[in-house]
């Protein structure tokens, strides 16, 4: 959230393979919300008693960058005179992918190029689809979307240049109003330029284009399950392991103390013992307490750190229930999920999906249309009083963190962990140096972690 961020790419040995819409040049294009405050900062004030919405943002960057006009900000120290607009240079006679990726920290973005309609989506969180022609793409936080431009839908030429537009959704906002002049909408420049004509930066025209649509996506919602489908089909297995309910709740508490909490749990790490360590040690020591599969509510206080334990390498199911009226982004590590389906209201159950209860496979061996080739991603969105329903196959044994990736609703609790393969972690060790890391003074451990719940009991805030 304070600026230290950077994206990896990791490629496919078979990616031209698969590659359904050729493209010349590869780009990264991360979205991001800004805040003027530092997070520890922010976190204190989301965290406090009697604080129920989290802090809207100043603005927002792509790829680190964007412009503000200082006057407009005469308490802070700012300075613009270096800050430049991010841009991007594109051959005309070439196809261009765009990697968008939501680095920010509550916004949802709706991405446009004026001018340029009905461009290929090809890749979700990393999994290749059926190109997909739209005018934009709608992304919320932790989750990437590729897209493949081109010069010759808008018969664009050398020296041409477009608004590239990232627009945080503000409708999601608790509060409405950006603080201190805030902007929703940040540009970035597409110039198309051959490699010897390249424009300056001094020298580059800024684009005059307008928005094209007077469409406005107003809610925070993934698109449709059945809109993309993977390139390469992958059905999901028919028969599940595991079948989790978990309620998504922000309760408040004593002290007026807003969290987030998945069924009665509101996650807090302890720092200086990782999940990780006490489940290694613990399986290899044959401490019976860490064998247990499901939730295990013997080895781990549940209250803070709901693990979901299973062997390797059965299949999991997490039907998420949102009993708040926000929408949250949640993300799995370690893994991608298939997205069986997702709604307002209640989940409809599993013969909805023609699936035997608690996912113990199909009702009908001749009608696999639910688990065929749903999308497969790695950020999916529960909405606000709605469900949604997830499968994947527990086949990477560790630790995994399951949370909202709204940073502010993670930190407040709403997250839990799936400890995978306990069979196959029953051979592992930590290694010293990794365990050394922990063996450092709890007080320096704790910097720079949530603060706890006690510093707010008996301060509300002056109110
Ligand atoms: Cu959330």
């Amino acid at each position: 959230m304070d600026g230290l961020v950077g994206p990896i790419v990791i490629h496919s040995p078979s990616e031209k393979d698969h590659e359904s819409v050729p493209y010349a040049s590869d780009r990264v294009v991360m979205l991001q919300d800004w805040y003027y405050d530092l997070s520890s900062q922010l976190l204190m004030q989301k965290l406090s008693s009697g604080s129920e919405s989290e802090p809207n943002p100043n603005g927002a960057l792509i790829n680190g960058m964007n412009q503000v006009d200082c006057s407009l900000h005469p308490t802070r120290r700012c300075n613009s005179t270096s800050a430049s607009l991010a841009r991007f240079d594109l051959e005309p006679s070439q196809n261009h992918r765009l990697r968008f990726m939501n680095v920010g920290a509550f916004a949802w973005f709706e991405v446009t190029a004026d001018r340029h309609f009905d461009i290929p989506v090809t890749e979700v969180d990393g999994n290749l689809i059926v190109p997909a022609p739209e005018d934009g793409v709608l992304v919320g936080p932790g989750q990437r979307y590729s897209m493949i431009l081109s010069a010759t839908a808008t018969n664009a030429t050398i020296g041409d240049t477009f608004w590239l537009r990232a627009r945080m959704l503000k409708h999601c906002f608790r509060e409405n109003v950006l603080p201190e002049r805030g902007f929703t909408e940040v540009k970035g420049v597409i110039q198309y330029a051959s490699g010897t004509a390249q424009v300056s930066q001094q020298s580059l025209v800024l684009p005059t284009t307008q928005p094209d649509s007077g469409r406005y996506a107003v809610e925070c919602l993934d698109p449709p399950t059945d809109k993309y489908k993977p390139l390469v089909e992958t059905p999901a297995p028919a028969y599940a392991h595991h079948s989790w309910h978990v309620r998504v709740t922000m309760q408040i508490g004593n002290w007026r103390l807003e969290r987030g909490f998945l069924n009665q749990s509101s996650f807090r790490t302890k720092v200086e013992s990782p999940t990780l360590h006490r489940a290694v040690e613990g399986l290899a020591s044959k401490d019976a307490a860490f064998a247990i599969e499901g939730v295990n509510t013997a080895a781990f206080d549940s209250s803070h750190e709901l693990v979901v334990s299973s062997k390797y390498p059965e299949v999991v199911d997490v039907i998420l229930q949102n009993f708040d009226e926000g929408n949250h982004p949640f993300h799995l590590h370690g893994h991608q999920f298939w997205v069986l389906g997702n709604g307002h209201g209640y989940f409809p159950g599993y013969e909805h999906f023609g699936l035997a209860p608690e996912g113990k496979g199909l009702l009908d061996t001749n009608n696999a249309t639910s688990i065929a080739n749903p999308l497969r991603r790695d950020v999916a969105t529960v909405e606000g009083y709605g469900w949604l329903f997830i499968r994947f196959v527990a086949d990477n044994p560790g630790v995994w963190l399951f949370h909202c990736h709204v940073i502010f609703h993670g930190e407040s609790g709403m997250a839990m962990q799936f400890l995978s393969g306990i069979d196959a972690l029953q051979k592992w060790t930590i290694p010293e140096a990794n365990a050394q890391l922990c063996a450092s003074d709890v007080t320096e451990l704790e910097r720079g972690a949530v603060p706890k719940d006690e510093i707010f009991f008996g301060n509300f805030g002056g109110r």
